[in-house]
């Protein structure tokens, strides 16, 4: 598979609400779309890294950088008999998981168009329908965050995740239980608190929470191996993950007992099928986290959440959740019993995509 054409696409694009995390609100977007054509085919990737480098080190001006100066020239000159092989091209990239991701994710779904297979299918993935959550952020007030709970049970959702954040933890997590005291609840820190706050995890211990995601720093694997030995609760990481290799010394550390597993921050499809291998070895649950994704990073989550190891309710919520404009066809619908189809009818991600719709979004285009 050789390269012929690649085409960069910023698109802008607004969320329907404010979505606030402890490290900063996102209410715009404007988000990198690779296309990689081959033969007439075409395939599709998006970056989901944001402006700032809150969420990690890359922006997407990192992104477009690495992929412009790095990946693009050195994939043109390559001829991939598969889209693992991909990794050796990029390997000499040290860090920039979500920019080697983006280009890898069109890789797969080139690949998956070229010879007719759903990447559901080239995954090896499992299930028909996949578990969906979702992630609500930090609100104004609790009763703002109640209603909107509310609305995810009646759509129901299989599990609920809510931000947290030091003077948004106990007492919300308190009140939430005393509304709802079977829900399957989660809390993300997003790396909000340090081991001197040890005390707030002893208290959100007593809440029967599924897991408590990322609350100490994201280099942290020793403190997180700490606060697990203190509390009962699961402790899932998701920024500390980037690579099998942490994966494996998280694990062995007793640092989580669960991954959330975002391909995007792990460099792409290629890595997370080594991650879900290990956690099948040794027996940790995974589920699929997600980054504000539009359709076409939405449809390759989907995808890998179909993958076995895959057993706990994913951060893969339906189409219309974020934004009102759509650039695949058909989006992600929840299912009556909270659960959104793995599509497998159509090749490579397995939807169909607008490209009519791209091009009316976007602030810039390039071709590389
Ligand atoms: O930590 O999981 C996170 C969104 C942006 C950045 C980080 C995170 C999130 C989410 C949203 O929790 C998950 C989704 O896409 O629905
Ligand atoms: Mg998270």
């Amino acid at each position: 598979m050789k390269i012929d054409k690649t085409v960069l696409f910023l698109t802008k694009m607004k969320l329907k609400n404010p979505f606030r995390t402890s490290f900063g609100v996102t209410q715009e977007r404007d988000i990198l779309l690779v296309n990689l054509q081959s033969e007439g085919y075409n395939g599709w990737g998006e970056c989901v890294a944001e402006h700032g480098p809150w969420y990690s080190g890359e922006t997407i001006s990192s992104c477009k950088h690495i992929i412009t100066d790095y990946i693009v020239p050195w994939l043109k000159k390559a001829d991939l008999e598969n889209p693992s092989q991909y990794q050796e091209i990029v390997n000499k990239i040290k860090g920039n998981q979500m920019a080697k991701a983006c280009v890898e994710d069109a890789v797969w779904d080139l690949y998956g168009q070229i010879n007719n297979v759903s990447l559901k299918e080239l995954v090896e993935g499992e299930k028909d329908t996949i578990p969906a959550g979702i992630s609500l952020g930090i609100q104004k007030d609790f009763n703002t965050l109640l209603s909107k709970i509310s609305q995810a049970v009646e759509n129901k959702y299989k599990r609920v995740k809510i931000k947290i954040e030091p003077g948004w933890d106990v007492e919300i997590v308190k009140q939430i239980r005393d509304h709802y005291p079977e829900l399957l609840l989660m809390v993300d820190a997003n790396s909000a608190y340090r081991i001197k706050d040890k005390e707030i995890f002893l208290a959100l211990d007593k809440y029967n929470l599924m897991m408590i995601e990322q609350p100490l720093q994201y280099y942290d694997i020793a403190d997180h191996a700490k606060l697990q030995k203190e509390i009962s609760t699961p402790i899932c990481l998701d920024e500390s993950i980037k690579n099998v290799d942490d994966a494996r010394v998280a694990i062995e550390l007793e640092a989580c007992k669960i991954i959330n597993v975002k391909p995007a921050r792990v460099g792409g499809i290629t890595e997370t099928l080594k991650i879900h291998q290990l956690a099948e070895l040794l027996k940790v649950p995974l589920w699929c986290g997600g980054m504000l994704e539009t359709g076409i990073g939405r449809a390759k989550n989907v995808a890998v959440a179909s993958l076995k190891s895959f057993t706990l309710p994913n951060d893969i919520s339906e189409g219309e959740r974020y934004y009102t404009d759509f650039i695949i066809d058909p989006i992600f619908k929840l299912n009556e019993d909270g659960t959104l189809d793995v599509p497998s009818n159509l090749p490579g991600l397995g939807v169909s995509i607008n490209e009519d719709k791209i091009n009316s979004l976007a602030t810039d285009k390039k071709k590389l």
